[in-house]
């Protein structure tokens, strides 16, 4: 679908970067800004052109508001209009979708994104998604006198070679939690539905937030992009029975503001125009060789079972869901109708879901299959009812 993602403070802004940098130029990514009131972190960004960032909040000095979640929603109140209008230069009249990314734990991100979502809800018919960090605990606690956030963080730092970038320490936030929470309530009265990302059950043990979120940025951009950017086929794909669409995703992710968590898994397979079992062009016939069907039906199965019961965006407890989306993609011969059919069987019984939505996402020249699981309308999960607890 055309989406229109717009990352908001520092982690927002690296995520929009970092989609800027791997996924310019695909069809999905209709629109991209990064919008901050903190100058620094803007110059940071590497990939997303100079037009596409844009510092708002005279207020603020040009600089981060410190986990001051008042004054972002202040300076959000007051900026959203321009923040829209900010976002006209990428017609985002043409977008089928807006996500809205953002550290649910800091300010000027997550204090401007409920008014902005708001304010692109009254001028476009267009679902608006949050995508948002959940802090870790590291970030609530005391800091160590001597600055790095672990141990970890200092051999990280010690360890780097001359010309290696230095690992970014963890910023003490000590309100990250219940700035989360606030962001999260205000999210979801504003939004179609809020996908939250939980940081700290990504980290492996010993790393610390700031030395892994490149890797986890990179995690959360690759879910991103498999959701929002499955179904969008290059024009004169030969297309299955049923691709994606806006609409699918719109149907099972709702619109009340309901949390949304998303699995993903891929499996390499062969691209059958390469491996023909019988030899490339013994017959000189040029139609694409078949896949073996028992090889198919498998890859399908085992990357549905992944993306179902592998590492979630947030842990669902007993991975219920009221609806889940299946998407399954990859080179359209090795898209196995039955196999497909058995998973969305199976997926139900699983999630105990009554709704399961599916689509297909053919990439012609793909050497993977990809299944997307989204369960929406979960029960709550512990950590956002740990975080939610911090204000009562
Ligand atoms: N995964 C990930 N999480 C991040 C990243 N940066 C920050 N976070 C998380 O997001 C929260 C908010 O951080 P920022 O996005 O830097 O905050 P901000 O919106 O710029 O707010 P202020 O700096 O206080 O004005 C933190 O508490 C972290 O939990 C990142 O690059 N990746
Ligand atoms: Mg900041």
């Amino acid at each position: 679908m055309r989406l229109h993602v717009i990352g908001l403070g520092g982690a927002g802004g690296r995520i929009a970067d970092r989609l800027a940098g791997d996924h310019d130029g695909d069809p999905f990514l209709a629109g991209v800004h990064a919008f901050d009131t903190d100058m620094d972190a803007l110059g940071a960004l590497d990939a997303l052109g100079e037009e596409r960032r844009y510092r708002f909040g005279d207020a603020a000095g040009g600089d981060g508001l410190e986990g001051d979640l008042h004054a972002g929603r202040r300076l959000g109140d007051a900026h959203a209009s321009e923040l829209g209008r900010a976002m006209d230069d990428q017609q985002p009249s043409v977008a089928e979708a807006f996500l809205i990314v953002v550290g649910l734990g800091g300010a000027a991100g997550a204090g401007a994104a409920p008014a902005l979502a708001a304010e692109l809800s009254r001028l476009y018919d267009a679902p608006v998604y949050a995508f948002g960090f959940l802090p870790t605990h590291d970030e609530t606690e005391e800091p160590d006198d001597d600055g790095p956030r672990s141990a970890s963080d200092a051999a990280a730092g010690a360890a780097a070679a001359p010309g290696d970038e230095p690992v970014p320490s963890t910023p003490h936030r000590p309100l990250a939690e219940r700035n989360a929470a606030r962001t999260l309530d205000a999210l979801s009265d504003e939004c179609a539905a809020v996908l939250p990302f939980d940081n700290g059950a990504w980290l492996r043990p010993s790393e610390t937030l700031g030395g892994a979120r490149d890797r986890l940025n990179e995690v959360a951009v690759e879910r991103i992009a498999a959701l929002f950017g499955a179904g969008e086929t290059p024009e004169g794909t030969a297309t299955p029975q049923q691709v994606l669409d806006a609409s699918d995703v719109a149907r099972a992710a709702g619109s009340d503001g309901e949390i949304a968590v998303i699995g993903h898994a891929t499996q390499a397979v062969e691209p059958p125009e390469k491996e023909s079992k019988f030899g490339l062009g013994l017959f000189g016939s040029s139609e694409p060789a078949e896949v073996d069907t028992s090889a198919a039906v498998s890859a399908i199965e085992t990357v549905i079972r992944k993306a179902a019961r592998g590492k979630n965006t947030v842990e669902v407890p007993e991975g219920r869901a009221d609806r889940t989306l299946l998407v399954v993609g990859g080179p359209p011969a090795w898209l196995n109708r039955e196999a497909i059919a058995e998973g969305r069987r199976w997926l139900a019984e699983e999630t105990g879901s009554d709704a399961i939505l599916s689509g297909d996402a053919p990439v012609p020249d793909g050497e993977e299959v990809f299944a997307v699981v989204v369960r929406s309308g979960v029960d709550e999960p512990d950590r956002i009812r740990e975080i939610r607890e911090t204000i009562g």
